[in-house]
């Protein structure tokens, strides 16, 4: 079976960044009003009055400082609460696939690729800017790349499902070389009012290059040993946003055309779900822990990627062996553990080793062992 490397990766974070104190501020603003609206069902105990967030919280529970968005002042406006992202023409180039093409033009420059090498694209991500046309034929076009394009969405394991699914095409002989791209504006399907989860996520783009490890020489570039996935049906991460909104018109408006999760019950469940799968596959690669370099894990929360990194090493993880990102970007998706491997991987030596691994939604999981080629 020939190899297959990842020859460069790539990142845009957008230019706005929210704190918890700013984030925080605005949701009790927009608290104390809905309360003051209805102080009067709320003393005839026929409405439940709003709870305050707090910035401690949303610190202990996730780990997470900041957040970047795309835009931030009506996120932040307490009549509002949702990024307003002014609609582009059928000519321009859409938000999705803008961020991506930033992302894939840095991931190509590290790969020391041009778009005319790359014949297969993907766009890999939670949350599709519209139906059809595919964003990824959008990016193709944008960059100028040859063969064909295709969109698939996993929730947060877009990138490494979108990785395995390369590097299989690129493998069979299909796709010569593979851009996988997963733009993420998670701002624009988070319920800010929404006191268990207004602070959870950020938005952000990454990409990555695919191609058979004789051709990648640069530095930068990783042999890809194995890829695992996994999927186990849960409604406990869930989003009914979609086509059909319009078909059902008592639904428009409800909470669950937004994100909604059971944490608790994700967090128990995910947990032992990703660190067998981790487990499980260094076994049949025959890899014992204590030989990893690096995890690059999924960016949910610090308590989860802790405790994963604890069930994988069979102790605590040291500083940097398990690198977090969660703190300035937040949750971002299918992107969280790409921003990982690409900020935090330049300085390991040839041979070493690492998992990239992803989890969220479906619920799913995924698992790529990597090892520096050079
Ligand atoms: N401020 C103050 N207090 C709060 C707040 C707040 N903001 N929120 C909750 N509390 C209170 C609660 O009311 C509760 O109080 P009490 O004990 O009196 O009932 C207490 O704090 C504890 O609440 P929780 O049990 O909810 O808190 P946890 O400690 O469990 O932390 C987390 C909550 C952070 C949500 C945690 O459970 C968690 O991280 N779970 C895992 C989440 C996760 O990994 N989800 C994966 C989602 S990723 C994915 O696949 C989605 C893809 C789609 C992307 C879509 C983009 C939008």
């Amino acid at each position: 079976m020939s190899a297959i490397a990842i020859s460069g990766t790539g990142l845009y974070t957008p230019p706005f960044s929210i704190s918890n104190e700013e984030l925080v501020a605005a949701f009790n603003a927009f608290v104390k009003k809905f309360n003051a609206q209805h102080a009067t069902e709320i003393a005839a105990g026929k409405v439940q009055p709003l709870q305050e967030s707090s910035v401690d919280f949303v610190l202990k529970a996730s780990g997470i400082k900041a957040r970047y968005v795309v835009e931030k002042d009506h996120i932040l406006d307490p009549d509002v609460m949702c990024p307003r992202i002014p609609e582009r023409t059928n000519e321009q180039l859409s938000i999705l696939a803008e961020m991506g093409v930033t992302a894939a033009k840095e991931a190509l420059e590290r790969a020391d690729r041009k778009p005319a090498d790359i014949d297969c694209v993907l766009v890999a991500c939670s949350n599709l800017q519209r139906a059809y046309p595919a964003i990824a034929i959008e990016v193709q076009n944008a960059l100028g790349c040859p063969g064909f394009a295709f969109d698939m969405n996993v929730a947060c394991s877009s990138a490494t499902f979108g990785l395995q699914a390369a590097a299989d095409m690129i493998r069979a002989g299909n796709a010569k070389a593979a851009l996988v791209v997963n733009p993420e504006i998670c701002s624009g399907h988070l319920n800010f009012r929404d006191r268990d989860s207004h602070f959870i996520f950020g938005d952000v783009a990454t990409a990555i290059v695919l191609e058979p490890a004789e051709r990648a020489n640069g530095r930068h570039a990783w042999e890809v040993l194995g890829t695992r996935l996994k999927t186990q049906f849960s409604n406990n991460i869930r989003n009914n946003f979609g086509f059909l909104n319009r078909a059902a018109p008592e639904g428009v408006g409800k909470p669950d055309k937004l994100f909604v999760q059971e944490g608790r019950k994700v967090f128990k469940e995910v947990v032992p779900m990703v660190s067998e799968l981790i487990v499980g596959h260094l076994a049949d690669e025959k890899i014992a822990p204590e030989h990893l370099a690096r995890l690059w894990l999924h960016q949910a929360n610090i308590n989860m990627n802790d405790f994963i990194a604890r069930k994988v090493l069979g102790r605590d993880p040291k500083p940097g062996e398990s690198p977090v990102i969660l703190d300035t970007y937040a949750n971002t998706s299918s992107a969280g553990s790409i921003i990982a491997f690409h900020k935090y991987s330049d300085d390991l030596k040839k041979d070493d080793l690492g998992v990239i691994c992803s989890f969220g939604a479906g619920y799913s999981a995924g698992s790529v062992i990597v090892r520096k080629l050079h």
